[in-house]
Protein backbone atom coordinates (compact mmCIF):
# COMPACT_ATOMS: atom_id res chain seq x y z
CA UNK A 1 0.00 0.00 0.00
CA UNK A 2 1.39 3.72 -0.13
CA UNK A 3 1.39 6.16 1.63
CA UNK A 4 -1.19 8.28 -0.95
CA UNK A 5 -3.73 5.34 0.26
CA UNK A 6 -3.26 6.44 3.62
CA UNK A 7 -3.41 10.12 2.98
CA UNK A 8 -6.60 9.16 1.02
CA UNK A 9 -8.15 7.18 3.92
CA UNK A 10 -7.18 9.76 6.05
CA UNK A 11 -9.45 12.55 4.10
CA UNK A 12 -12.23 10.35 4.15
CA UNK A 13 -12.34 10.02 7.80
CA UNK A 14 -11.82 13.28 8.08
CA UNK A 15 -14.87 14.63 6.95
CA UNK A 16 -16.80 12.63 9.06
CA UNK A 17 -14.94 14.34 11.94
CA UNK A 18 -12.49 11.45 12.47
CA UNK A 19 -8.94 11.74 13.02
CA UNK A 20 -7.18 8.81 12.20
CA UNK A 21 -3.84 9.96 13.39
CA UNK A 22 -5.90 9.93 16.95
CA UNK A 23 -6.94 6.56 16.44
CA UNK A 24 -3.85 5.66 15.86
CA UNK A 25 -2.16 6.51 18.48
CA UNK A 26 -4.83 6.20 21.06
CA UNK A 27 -4.42 2.02 19.59
CA UNK A 28 -0.94 2.14 20.14
CA UNK A 29 -1.19 2.97 23.50
CA UNK A 30 -3.94 -0.13 24.38
CA UNK A 31 -2.28 -2.66 26.28
CA UNK A 32 -4.25 -6.15 26.13
CA UNK A 33 -3.22 -8.91 28.26
CA UNK A 34 -2.10 -11.89 26.71
CA UNK A 35 -2.86 -15.02 27.95
CA UNK A 36 0.24 -17.55 28.63
CA UNK A 37 -2.38 -20.79 28.77
CA UNK A 38 -3.08 -20.49 24.92
CA UNK A 39 0.64 -21.28 24.39
CA UNK A 40 0.23 -25.40 26.10
CA UNK A 41 -3.27 -25.70 26.37
CA UNK A 42 -4.16 -24.83 29.92
CA UNK A 43 -1.02 -27.41 30.85
CA UNK A 44 1.07 -25.59 33.29
CA UNK A 45 4.34 -26.80 34.25
CA UNK A 46 3.46 -29.05 37.93
CA UNK A 47 1.52 -32.08 36.30
CA UNK A 48 1.87 -33.77 32.81
CA UNK A 49 -1.99 -34.37 33.16
CA UNK A 50 -3.50 -31.25 31.11
CA UNK A 51 -6.37 -28.99 32.24
CA UNK A 52 -8.75 -30.70 34.14
CA UNK A 53 -11.85 -30.07 36.69
CA UNK A 54 -14.27 -27.46 34.68
CA UNK A 55 -12.28 -26.68 32.00
CA UNK A 56 -11.16 -28.29 28.86
CA UNK A 57 -9.06 -28.08 25.39
CA UNK A 58 -9.65 -30.12 22.43
CA UNK A 59 -7.32 -30.87 20.03
CA UNK A 60 -3.61 -32.48 19.37
CA UNK A 61 -1.81 -29.80 17.22
CA UNK A 62 1.92 -30.41 17.22
CA UNK A 63 4.65 -28.46 18.82
CA UNK A 64 3.39 -27.32 22.09
CA UNK A 65 5.48 -25.66 24.67
CA UNK A 66 6.59 -27.82 27.16
CA UNK A 67 8.63 -25.98 29.45
CA UNK A 68 9.18 -23.02 30.77
CA UNK A 69 11.70 -21.89 28.26
CA UNK A 70 9.67 -23.02 25.42
CA UNK A 71 6.86 -20.97 26.86
CA UNK A 72 8.70 -18.20 27.24
CA UNK A 73 10.38 -18.03 23.07
CA UNK A 74 6.65 -18.99 21.95
CA UNK A 75 5.85 -16.09 23.38
CA UNK A 76 8.75 -13.78 22.45
CA UNK A 77 8.32 -14.85 19.08
CA UNK A 78 4.34 -14.02 19.45
CA UNK A 79 4.71 -10.69 20.55
CA UNK A 80 7.23 -9.66 18.29
CA UNK A 81 4.57 -10.10 15.89
CA UNK A 82 1.94 -8.16 17.11
CA UNK A 83 2.25 -4.58 16.98
CA UNK A 84 1.98 -2.00 20.46
CA UNK A 85 3.09 -2.77 23.62
CA UNK A 86 1.07 -5.94 25.76
CA UNK A 87 0.83 -7.46 29.06
CA UNK A 88 1.60 -11.51 29.59
CA UNK A 89 -1.38 -12.97 32.11
CA UNK A 90 -0.13 -16.02 33.85
CA UNK A 91 -2.06 -18.80 35.83
CA UNK A 92 -0.78 -20.20 39.21
CA UNK A 93 0.03 -23.52 37.60
CA UNK A 94 2.90 -21.60 35.27
CA UNK A 95 5.33 -21.51 38.82
CA UNK A 96 8.76 -22.11 38.30
CA UNK A 97 9.68 -25.02 40.79
CA UNK A 98 12.97 -26.40 40.99
CA UNK A 99 13.02 -30.26 42.28
CA UNK A 100 9.75 -30.87 44.32
CA UNK A 101 6.63 -29.54 43.21
CA UNK A 102 5.31 -26.82 45.59
CA UNK A 103 1.53 -27.30 46.15
CA UNK A 104 -0.47 -24.92 45.31
CA UNK A 105 -1.16 -23.62 49.36
CA UNK A 106 2.57 -22.94 49.21
CA UNK A 107 3.23 -21.16 46.33
CA UNK A 108 5.74 -17.99 46.48
CA UNK A 109 6.55 -15.67 44.49
CA UNK A 110 10.03 -17.02 44.44
CA UNK A 111 8.15 -19.67 42.08
CA UNK A 112 7.48 -16.89 39.81
CA UNK A 113 10.91 -15.12 39.71
CA UNK A 114 11.88 -16.41 36.32
CA UNK A 115 8.95 -15.00 35.15
CA UNK A 116 9.11 -11.59 36.76
CA UNK A 117 12.89 -11.56 35.05
CA UNK A 118 11.54 -12.37 31.52
CA UNK A 119 8.93 -9.95 31.67
CA UNK A 120 11.69 -7.19 33.32
CA UNK A 121 13.88 -7.55 30.27
CA UNK A 122 11.08 -7.29 28.08
CA UNK A 123 9.29 -4.18 29.85
CA UNK A 124 6.14 -6.61 29.98
CA UNK A 125 3.49 -6.34 32.19
CA UNK A 126 2.33 -8.92 34.55
CA UNK A 127 -1.71 -10.16 35.27
CA UNK A 128 -1.92 -13.50 37.19
CA UNK A 129 -4.58 -15.78 38.14
CA UNK A 130 -5.33 -18.22 41.20
CA UNK A 131 -5.43 -21.90 39.67
CA UNK A 132 -8.09 -23.79 40.88
CA UNK A 133 -8.46 -26.33 39.21
CA UNK A 134 -6.57 -28.87 37.31
CA UNK A 135 -5.56 -30.36 41.03
CA UNK A 136 -6.76 -33.25 43.17
CA UNK A 137 -8.52 -31.31 45.39
CA UNK A 138 -10.60 -29.68 42.53
CA UNK A 139 -11.61 -33.31 40.85
CA UNK A 140 -14.82 -33.17 42.05
CA UNK A 141 -15.74 -29.68 41.08
CA UNK A 142 -16.06 -27.91 44.42
CA UNK A 143 -12.91 -25.68 45.72
CA UNK A 144 -13.55 -22.69 47.63
CA UNK A 145 -17.36 -23.82 47.97
CA UNK A 146 -16.84 -27.71 49.22
CA UNK A 147 -18.70 -28.88 51.78
CA UNK A 148 -15.54 -30.29 53.21
CA UNK A 149 -13.72 -27.19 55.51
CA UNK A 150 -10.27 -28.92 54.86
CA UNK A 151 -10.43 -28.73 51.12
CA UNK A 152 -11.76 -25.13 51.74
CA UNK A 153 -8.57 -23.84 53.31
CA UNK A 154 -6.89 -25.68 51.13
CA UNK A 155 -7.63 -23.14 48.17
CA UNK A 156 -7.81 -20.33 50.79
CA UNK A 157 -4.42 -20.02 51.16
CA UNK A 158 -3.86 -20.83 47.37
CA UNK A 159 -5.99 -17.42 47.28
CA UNK A 160 -4.00 -15.43 50.00
CA UNK A 161 -0.87 -17.13 48.29
CA UNK A 162 -1.94 -15.36 44.94
CA UNK A 163 -2.65 -12.34 45.89
CA UNK A 164 1.33 -12.06 47.48
CA UNK A 165 2.26 -12.99 44.35
CA UNK A 166 0.01 -10.49 42.36
CA UNK A 167 1.63 -8.00 44.85
CA UNK A 168 5.50 -8.51 44.15
CA UNK A 169 4.32 -8.58 39.87
CA UNK A 170 3.01 -5.11 40.71
CA UNK A 171 5.66 -4.18 43.07
CA UNK A 172 8.70 -5.54 40.74
CA UNK A 173 7.75 -4.34 37.34
CA UNK A 174 6.04 -1.31 38.36
CA UNK A 175 2.41 -1.43 37.09
CA UNK A 176 -0.41 -2.63 38.85
CA UNK A 177 -1.30 -6.70 38.52
CA UNK A 178 -4.63 -7.92 37.31
CA UNK A 179 -5.65 -10.99 39.70
CA UNK A 180 -8.28 -12.59 38.70
CA UNK A 181 -10.81 -15.26 40.45
CA UNK A 182 -12.31 -18.15 38.64
CA UNK A 183 -13.48 -21.58 40.04
CA UNK A 184 -15.12 -24.16 38.05
CA UNK A 185 -17.44 -25.06 41.65
CA UNK A 186 -20.78 -26.07 40.59
CA UNK A 187 -22.92 -29.47 40.20
CA UNK A 188 -23.21 -31.32 37.03
CA UNK A 189 -26.70 -32.49 38.00
CA UNK A 190 -29.68 -30.23 39.61
CA UNK A 191 -28.73 -29.59 43.54
CA UNK A 192 -30.73 -29.82 46.12
CA UNK A 193 -28.81 -26.83 48.03
CA UNK A 194 -28.28 -23.45 45.76
CA UNK A 195 -27.71 -21.45 48.64
CA UNK A 196 -25.21 -23.26 50.88
CA UNK A 197 -22.42 -23.56 48.19
CA UNK A 198 -22.94 -19.79 47.60
CA UNK A 199 -22.83 -19.06 51.15
CA UNK A 200 -19.42 -21.16 51.70
CA UNK A 201 -18.13 -19.62 48.45
CA UNK A 202 -18.67 -16.20 50.33
CA UNK A 203 -16.83 -17.43 53.36
CA UNK A 204 -14.10 -18.51 51.39
CA UNK A 205 -13.40 -15.19 49.51
CA UNK A 206 -14.02 -12.99 52.44
CA UNK A 207 -11.37 -15.20 54.02
CA UNK A 208 -9.28 -14.55 51.08
CA UNK A 209 -9.71 -10.73 51.07
CA UNK A 210 -8.86 -10.32 54.65
CA UNK A 211 -5.74 -10.36 53.38
CA UNK A 212 -4.48 -6.61 53.17
CA UNK A 213 -3.24 -6.54 49.74
CA UNK A 214 -1.64 -3.36 48.46
CA UNK A 215 -4.23 -2.01 46.33
CA UNK A 216 -1.86 0.01 44.14
CA UNK A 217 -0.23 -3.09 43.20
CA UNK A 218 -3.02 -5.48 42.69
CA UNK A 219 -6.53 -5.38 41.08
CA UNK A 220 -8.40 -8.40 42.19
CA UNK A 221 -11.08 -9.12 39.48
CA UNK A 222 -13.84 -12.15 39.58
CA UNK A 223 -15.12 -13.86 36.87
CA UNK A 224 -19.14 -15.34 36.52
CA UNK A 225 -20.09 -18.45 34.93
CA UNK A 226 -22.99 -19.87 33.31
CA UNK A 227 -21.78 -23.65 33.70
CA UNK A 228 -18.58 -25.55 33.08
CA UNK A 229 -18.06 -28.89 31.33
CA UNK A 230 -19.10 -31.30 33.89
CA UNK A 231 -20.74 -29.17 35.88
CA UNK A 232 -23.77 -27.81 33.98
CA UNK A 233 -26.57 -27.98 36.24
CA UNK A 234 -25.24 -25.18 38.47
CA UNK A 235 -22.45 -22.99 38.73
CA UNK A 236 -21.82 -21.01 42.31
CA UNK A 237 -20.53 -18.43 41.08
CA UNK A 238 -22.88 -17.27 38.46
CA UNK A 239 -23.44 -13.86 37.11
CA UNK A 240 -25.33 -12.66 39.94
CA UNK A 241 -23.46 -13.70 42.28
CA UNK A 242 -20.33 -12.59 41.00
CA UNK A 243 -21.71 -9.22 40.72
CA UNK A 244 -23.49 -9.04 44.38
CA UNK A 245 -20.16 -10.57 45.99
CA UNK A 246 -17.51 -7.99 43.87
CA UNK A 247 -19.94 -4.78 44.66
CA UNK A 248 -19.71 -5.91 48.35
CA UNK A 249 -16.25 -6.14 48.75
CA UNK A 250 -15.21 -3.44 46.08
CA UNK A 251 -13.35 -5.51 43.30
CA UNK A 252 -14.38 -5.28 40.39
CA UNK A 253 -16.67 -8.21 38.00
CA UNK A 254 -15.00 -9.65 35.05
CA UNK A 255 -17.01 -10.32 32.16
CA UNK A 256 -16.04 -13.51 29.73
CA UNK A 257 -18.08 -13.49 26.48
CA UNK A 258 -17.71 -17.08 26.77
CA UNK A 259 -19.70 -17.01 29.79
CA UNK A 260 -23.36 -16.54 28.80
CA UNK A 261 -26.38 -17.96 27.23
CA UNK A 262 -25.72 -17.72 23.26
CA UNK A 263 -28.24 -15.40 22.61
CA UNK A 264 -27.08 -12.88 25.24
CA UNK A 265 -25.36 -9.72 24.41
CA UNK A 266 -22.27 -8.73 26.34
CA UNK A 267 -21.11 -5.58 25.00
CA UNK A 268 -24.42 -4.59 26.24
CA UNK A 269 -23.52 -5.41 29.82
CA UNK A 270 -20.14 -3.04 29.62
CA UNK A 271 -22.14 -0.03 30.16
CA UNK A 272 -24.00 -0.93 33.81
CA UNK A 273 -20.81 -2.73 34.55
CA UNK A 274 -18.97 0.51 33.95
CA UNK A 275 -21.35 2.80 36.10
CA UNK A 276 -21.58 0.55 38.95
CA UNK A 277 -18.02 -0.65 39.52
CA UNK A 278 -15.76 2.34 37.21
CA UNK A 279 -14.35 -0.09 35.80
CA UNK A 280 -14.73 -3.20 33.45
CA UNK A 281 -12.25 -6.39 33.83
CA UNK A 282 -12.85 -8.41 30.64
CA UNK A 283 -11.77 -12.17 29.14
CA UNK A 284 -12.09 -11.73 25.44
CA UNK A 285 -13.05 -15.04 23.61
CA UNK A 286 -15.65 -16.70 21.28
CA UNK A 287 -18.15 -19.88 22.43
CA UNK A 288 -19.29 -21.58 19.45
CA UNK A 289 -22.33 -23.40 20.18
CA UNK A 290 -20.80 -23.44 24.25
CA UNK A 291 -18.21 -21.91 25.93
CA UNK A 292 -15.91 -23.33 23.29
CA UNK A 293 -13.19 -20.71 23.77
CA UNK A 294 -12.06 -20.83 20.07
CA UNK A 295 -9.96 -18.05 19.04
CA UNK A 296 -11.12 -14.88 18.56
CA UNK A 297 -12.42 -13.84 15.30
CA UNK A 298 -13.86 -10.09 13.93
CA UNK A 299 -16.88 -11.24 14.39
CA UNK A 300 -20.04 -8.96 15.13
CA UNK A 301 -19.79 -10.12 19.22
CA UNK A 302 -16.24 -8.64 19.19
CA UNK A 303 -17.39 -5.62 17.06
CA UNK A 304 -19.61 -4.77 19.57
CA UNK A 305 -17.41 -4.95 22.87
CA UNK A 306 -14.68 -2.99 20.98
CA UNK A 307 -17.00 -0.19 20.41
CA UNK A 308 -18.16 -0.35 23.77
CA UNK A 309 -14.66 -0.52 25.11
CA UNK A 310 -13.86 2.68 23.12
CA UNK A 311 -17.56 4.78 23.68
CA UNK A 312 -16.65 4.41 27.17
CA UNK A 313 -12.59 4.98 27.34
CA UNK A 314 -10.18 2.26 26.66
CA UNK A 315 -8.58 3.35 29.87
CA UNK A 316 -11.71 1.94 31.66
CA UNK A 317 -10.68 -1.50 30.71
CA UNK A 318 -8.96 -4.32 31.54
CA UNK A 319 -8.83 -6.50 28.36
CA UNK A 320 -7.71 -10.10 28.87
CA UNK A 321 -7.59 -12.61 26.23
CA UNK A 322 -8.98 -16.19 27.06
CA UNK A 323 -9.45 -19.20 24.54
CA UNK A 324 -7.20 -21.80 24.29
CA UNK A 325 -7.62 -24.21 20.92
CA UNK A 326 -5.27 -27.11 20.70
CA UNK A 327 -5.93 -27.99 17.51
CA UNK A 328 -4.23 -25.22 15.34
CA UNK A 329 -0.55 -23.71 15.88
CA UNK A 330 -0.55 -22.08 19.60
CA UNK A 331 1.38 -19.19 18.20
CA UNK A 332 -0.59 -18.82 15.24
CA UNK A 333 -3.24 -18.66 17.76
CA UNK A 334 -1.83 -16.04 20.03
CA UNK A 335 -1.16 -13.13 17.17
CA UNK A 336 -4.17 -13.67 15.24
CA UNK A 337 -6.42 -13.52 18.94
CA UNK A 338 -4.21 -10.11 19.77
CA UNK A 339 -4.23 -8.68 16.18
CA UNK A 340 -7.57 -9.16 15.62
CA UNK A 341 -8.70 -7.43 19.32
CA UNK A 342 -6.60 -4.42 18.01
CA UNK A 343 -8.61 -4.43 14.77
CA UNK A 344 -11.88 -4.65 16.49
CA UNK A 345 -10.64 -1.44 18.48
CA UNK A 346 -9.28 0.49 15.60
CA UNK A 347 -12.52 -0.27 13.50
CA UNK A 348 -14.30 1.37 16.75
CA UNK A 349 -11.89 4.05 17.04
CA UNK A 350 -12.74 5.26 13.79
CA UNK A 351 -16.65 5.58 14.55
CA UNK A 352 -17.90 9.05 14.35
CA UNK A 353 -19.38 8.41 18.07
CA UNK A 354 -20.37 12.17 18.41
CA UNK A 355 -22.23 12.46 15.40
CA UNK A 356 -23.95 9.06 15.87
CA UNK A 357 -24.91 9.94 19.52
CA UNK A 358 -26.57 12.71 18.23
CA UNK A 359 -28.76 11.31 15.68
CA UNK A 360 -29.59 8.67 18.06
CA UNK A 361 -30.99 12.06 21.10
CA UNK A 362 -32.32 13.63 18.18
CA UNK A 363 -34.40 9.92 17.36
CA UNK A 364 -32.92 9.98 13.56
CA UNK A 365 -32.90 6.75 14.04
CA UNK A 366 -33.10 6.26 9.66
CA UNK A 367 -30.30 8.82 9.59
CA UNK A 368 -28.44 6.28 12.17
CA UNK A 369 -29.15 3.38 10.56
CA UNK A 370 -27.87 4.35 7.04
CA UNK A 371 -24.47 5.72 8.64
CA UNK A 372 -23.84 2.90 10.99
CA UNK A 373 -24.25 0.90 8.04
CA UNK A 374 -22.54 2.83 5.45
CA UNK A 375 -19.83 3.37 8.00
CA UNK A 376 -18.65 -0.58 7.20
CA UNK A 377 -17.50 0.42 3.53
CA UNK A 378 -15.26 3.02 4.55
CA UNK A 379 -11.34 2.30 4.21
CA UNK A 380 -10.59 0.93 7.90
CA UNK A 381 -7.86 -0.86 6.14
CA UNK A 382 -5.63 1.37 4.89
CA UNK A 383 -5.76 2.79 8.74
CA UNK A 384 -4.17 -0.79 9.77
CA UNK A 385 -2.21 -1.07 7.22
CA UNK A 386 -0.53 2.50 8.60
CA UNK A 387 -0.96 1.02 12.11
CA UNK A 388 0.89 -1.79 11.46
CA UNK A 389 3.49 0.37 8.84
CA UNK A 390 4.73 2.24 11.90
CA UNK A 391 5.24 -0.71 14.11
CA UNK A 392 7.36 -2.33 11.38
CA UNK A 393 5.39 -5.33 11.32
CA UNK A 394 3.32 -6.78 8.19
CA UNK A 395 -0.63 -5.47 8.07
CA UNK A 396 -1.91 -8.99 6.35
CA UNK A 397 -1.20 -12.58 6.61
CA UNK A 398 2.36 -12.10 5.93
CA UNK A 399 3.03 -13.02 9.44
CA UNK A 400 2.00 -16.08 8.98
CA UNK A 401 5.34 -17.05 6.94
CA UNK A 402 7.29 -16.14 9.99
CA UNK A 403 5.55 -18.56 12.28
CA UNK A 404 5.50 -21.45 9.29
CA UNK A 405 9.46 -21.14 9.64
CA UNK A 406 9.28 -21.07 13.67
CA UNK A 407 7.22 -24.38 13.50
CA UNK A 408 9.35 -25.88 11.36
CA UNK A 409 12.57 -24.83 13.08
CA UNK A 410 11.67 -24.84 16.81
CA UNK A 411 8.07 -26.23 17.52
CA UNK A 412 8.24 -29.21 15.37
CA UNK A 413 11.24 -30.56 17.05
CA UNK A 414 9.26 -31.02 20.51
CA UNK A 415 8.57 -34.61 20.14
C1 LIG B 1 -12.92 -20.72 32.38
C2 LIG B 1 -12.63 -19.28 32.57
C3 LIG B 1 -11.25 -18.94 33.02
C4 LIG B 1 -10.18 -19.78 32.36
C5 LIG B 1 -8.77 -19.33 32.63
C6 LIG B 1 -7.79 -20.38 32.26
O1 LIG B 1 -14.15 -20.94 31.84
O2 LIG B 1 -12.96 -18.58 31.43
O3 LIG B 1 -11.01 -17.60 32.84
O4 LIG B 1 -10.37 -19.81 30.99
O5 LIG B 1 -8.65 -18.91 33.92
ZN1 LIG C 1 -12.35 -16.53 31.30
Amino acid sequence: MSKATYEAAKAQYKKLGIDTEKAINTLKKISISMHCWQGDDVGGFETTGGASGGIQTTGNYPGKARTPQELMADLDFALKLIPGKHRVNLHACYGIHEGKVADRDKLEPKHFAPWVAWAKKRGVGLDFNPTFFSHPLAANGLTLSSPDPKVRAFWVKHGIQCLKIAEYFGKELGTPCAINFWCPDGYKDEPSDRLGPRQRMADSLDKIFKYKYNKKLVIPTFESKLFGIGLESYTVNSHEFVMGYAMKKGILALLDMGHFHLSENVADKISSFLMFFGKVAFHISRPVRWDSDHVIRVNDDLRNAAHEIVRMGPENFIIALDYFDASINRVAAWVLGMRNMQKALLEALLEPSATLKALQDGEQFTEQLVLQEELKSYPFAAVWEEFCARAKLPANEAWMADVLKYERDVQSKRV
